[in-house]
């Protein structure tokens, strides 16, 4: 299935592994870009050689495209950004902040950047600043998020830039991605359906409260901070939010979720670790091979989009 972002990207299908901090390791990216995505790397606050070696490893493992995902909050931002530059990294994609003063010494280095934007002020100016395409991301996706949902979000920053969008947010099955085409998106980012698959490498009980939940087990902390993120509920948010109720002061509140993604994803602790998650979690019923779940979600959007708007 050819689109503007496949071409741009040199993959065969208009889906994209989202760049998940500590589950976005060289496996996952490797296995998403061999079965026709693109996979990422997510940077997340990890230091530039340990970024390094995953890529390295990415590439033993496959000769196709891949990409990484830099978190701009992370201390290693810096140092980062010129790694990716030195590995000859083909694609890298952005959270968390305004990549501008990267730009030109990754355009310098011939790769394609995407920021991901949760507002059509940013995705404008990254279009300013040369970005070869925008991530648009909905508040319905796990981790750090914006305001806006996807429905309204993406069809705004596809008026407002004249580059790619790839919508984001509240997508795991080929309805989604039809929909989103109809957004106007020419592909799409995944996060929490690549969570659930064999080759992530991700604690058995992260994985299995994925499959296990249902629509309305997401939770938002950190909107009182100014960081909000989205998780599945626990004991964790339950004291987070009785405490941002209470108006608890930001270094108190900070200390339940410092390294609790870190506890979730490698300890399994999805009691008091941070079980972060989209709202589509409810639809990831499955483990699947990273093949399997690509193949299913290009064949269910091509009969959507061929006119058979029965599912499946
Ligand atoms: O970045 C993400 N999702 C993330 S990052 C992350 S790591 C983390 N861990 C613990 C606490 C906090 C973060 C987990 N999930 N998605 C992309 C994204 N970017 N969503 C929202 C934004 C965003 C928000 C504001 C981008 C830019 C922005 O403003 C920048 C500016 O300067 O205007």
């Amino acid at each position: 299935m050819k689109t503007e972002v496949t071409k741009l990207l040199g993959i065969e299908y208009p889906i994209i592994q989202g760049g998940m901090a500590w589950v976005a390791e060289h496996h996952l990216a490797a296995a998403v870009s061999e079965a026709g995505g693109l996979g990422l790397i997510g940077a997340s606050a990890a230091p530039s050689e340990w970024v390094r070696e995953q890529i390295r490893a990415a590439k033993e493992l496959t000769d196709k495209p891949f990409g990484v995902n830099i978190m701009l909050m992370s201390p290693y931002a810096d140092d980062v950004a010129k790694v990716v530059a030195e590995e000859g990294v083909k694609v890298v994609t952005t959270g968390a902040g305004n990549p501008e003063k990267y730009m030109e010494m990754w355009k310098n280095a011939g790769i394609r950047v995407i920021p991901v934007v949760a507002s059509v002020a940013l995705a404008k100016r990254m279009e300013r600043a040369g970005a070869d395409a925008v991530v648009a991301e909905g508040c319905e996706s796990g981790g750090h998020i914006g305001e806006t949902t996807t429905m309204a979000l993406v069809p705004q920053v596809v008026d407002a830039v004249q580059i790619p969008v790839i919508a984001a947010g509240g997508i795991a099955d080929g309805r989604g991605i039809a929909a989103a085409f109809m957004l106007g998106a020419k592909a799409v980012q995944m996060g929490t359906r690549f969570v659930a698959t064999k080759e992530a490498v991700v604690h058995e009980n992260y994985k299995h409260m994925i499959l296990k939940a249902k629509d309305i087990d997401t939770r938002v902390t950190g909107r009182s901070t100014g960081h909000p993120v989205r998780a599945l509920r626990n004991d964790m948010t339950r004291h987070y939010l009785e405490l941002e109720q209470q108006g608890a002061p930001f270094e108190e509140l900070e200390k339940l979720t410092l390294g609790g993604l870190r506890r979730a994803v490698v300890d399994g602790d999805v009691k008091t670790g941070s079980v972060m998650s989209g709202q589509i979690a409810g639809l990831v019923k499955e483990e699947m091979t990273c093949k399997e779940v690509i193949t299913n979600l290009m064949n269910q959007t091509e009969n959507l989009l061929k006119g058979a708007l029965d599912y499946e």
